[in-house]
């Protein structure tokens, strides 16, 4: 930005005039070199209509600094001829000429001889009282390079992550405290209502804790009421009929799902005096002991959204589902009856993919039993939707990348790191 000074004395030069002045008459009139009336002139530009600039390009024959040396030590020729060889020498090789950009600049439709100072940017205190509307705001500069970050590299996963998100704080979603990879049984499993015998609580496909191997700090009242509806139902529910045993909540585990932070989350939400709708997310690493292949590693990052209100029914849960996907550029959808032990309606999603021809799954989703919400002690009638994907599939997908292991692990090609360009989901 040039100095206010010498903008606001452009501006008083061109109000004395009808017309226009030229660029090259201000920097005589100012006594200042032709290129710092030139910024000002690019500067008033940048602050709206103030003035209007038409660049005009001249030709011009300007003395170069060996020009001002002959004006001021005498004729070039007299020494030149005192100095020319006897073949001779040719004259343009004496003076150069120069293009010279000037402007010719007139009063714009918001011509003024002050300067008025450009805000750069937006504060809530501004949008509260309403003072936005008196200020000029500096126009973007979409042109502008970013700041080079002096040194590290994120990883596309993090990029990819960053992308979701943003994506989710558009829609109005608060982030969930994921910050504990070990969890207890009782909440990655028991208060999903899903039964202490299902298989994916065992060895092959949970990851257990021998130190500390069992978790002791529960709410009792509520973990009394999650024994009751597993072992003899409530509800409404005739409960699964089994003998319940808190040694089995106790075992401590690595999470298997960022379903165990909803599961904290609502029963959190449900202690409140009133209750009040939410949009919650997560997106963090879990962990599964499962076979392993091209695509799967024995832990990935889950995506989680979940919705919280009175009376939300799966088509509520379809509509989020088609915002969600719709913002990383997914818009044939498909819903496909599924099973989850903690949802009830549950569905795969899947999308059209144009480049494969053909529909690939893309997260799972449902609505969670009333089994585990009422014994959190959410009111009747509160319903909760939520979905899940991964983060790693979009991830390989995005970076073309067809092996998990190029992706994340041990044997990753960290130049594939410094090289993952930026990453925009939703185009
Ligand atoms: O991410 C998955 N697929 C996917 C997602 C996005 C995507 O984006 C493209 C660029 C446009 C492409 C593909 N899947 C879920 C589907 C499959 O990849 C599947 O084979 C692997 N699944 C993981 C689990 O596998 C052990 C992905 C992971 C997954 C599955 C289910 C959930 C979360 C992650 C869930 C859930 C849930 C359900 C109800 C309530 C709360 C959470």
């Amino acid at each position: 930005m040039a100095d206010t000074g010498l903008l606001e004395a452009l501006l008083r030069l061109l109000e004395k005039v009808d017309g226009g002045i030229e660029s090259q008459d201000v920097a005589a009139d100012l006594g200042v070199d032709h290129q710092l009336i030139v910024g000002a002139v690019k500067s008033l530009q940048a602050l709206g209509e103030v003035i209007s600039a038409e660049q005009k390009s001249s030709k011009r024959w300007e003395l170069t600094g060996e020009g001002c040396e002959i004006a001021e030590q005498g004729s070039h020729e007299a020494r030149v001829f005192n100095a020319i060889p006897d073949k001779g020498l040719p004259q343009n090789e004496l003076m150069l000429t120069m293009t010279v950009k000037s402007y010719w600049i007139t009063k714009g439709s918001s011509f003024s001889t002050t300067i008025t100072k450009q805000e750069t940017e937006l504060t809530p205190e501004m949008i509260a009282s309403g003072s936005w509307k008196e200020k000029k705001f500096k126009p973007y500069n979409f042109e502008a390079m970013g700041v080079a970050p002096d040194c590290g590299h994120l990883h596309p996963l993090m990029k990819v992550r960053t992308q979701f998100r943003q994506i989710f704080l558009e829609m109005g979603f608060t982030e969930m405290p994921t910050n504990n990879f070990i969890e207890s049984s009782f909440w990655n499993f028991d208060s999903l209502f899903q039964p202490q015998q299902h298989p994916a609580r065992d060895q092959h496909d949970t990851f257990f804790i021998s130190d500390p191997a069992l978790a002791h700090e529960f709410p009792q009242d509520y973990l009394e009421r999650v024994k009751q509806v597993h072992s003899e139902g409530g509800y409404g529910s005739q409960g699964y009929k089994y003998d319940w045993k808190i040694e089995e909540a106790q075992k401590n585990l690595l999470r298997t799902h960022t379903t165990a932070v909803s599961a904290r989350m609502l029963y959190k939400l449900a202690q409140q005096e009133k209750f009040t709708p939410v949009k919650y997310f997560s997106i963090d690493r879990v962990f599964r002991n499962e076979s392993l292949d091209a695509t799967h590693l024995a832990e990935f990052h889950q995506i989680e959204g979940v919705v919280a209100d009175y009376g939300l029914t799966l088509g509520n849960l379809m509509g989020v589902l088609h915002e969600f996907f719709t913002k990383l550029g997914i818009t044939k959808l498909r819903f496909k009856p599924a099973y989850n032990p903690y949802t009830e309606p549950s569905m795969e999603v899947f999308s059209y993919h144009e480049g494969l021809k053909k529909w690939v799954e893309v997260g799972n989703s449902g609505v969670f039993r009333p089994e585990m919400l009422l014994p959190m002690g959410l009111p009747e009638g509160v319903s909760v939707i939520a979905w899940g994907l991964s983060l790693e599939r979009p991830t390989m997908i995005k970076y073309g990348i067809n092996n998990i292991r190029e992706l994340v692990g041990h044997k990753v090609n960290l130049q594939m790191v410094y090289d993952s360009p930026i990453c925009r989901l939703d185009s």
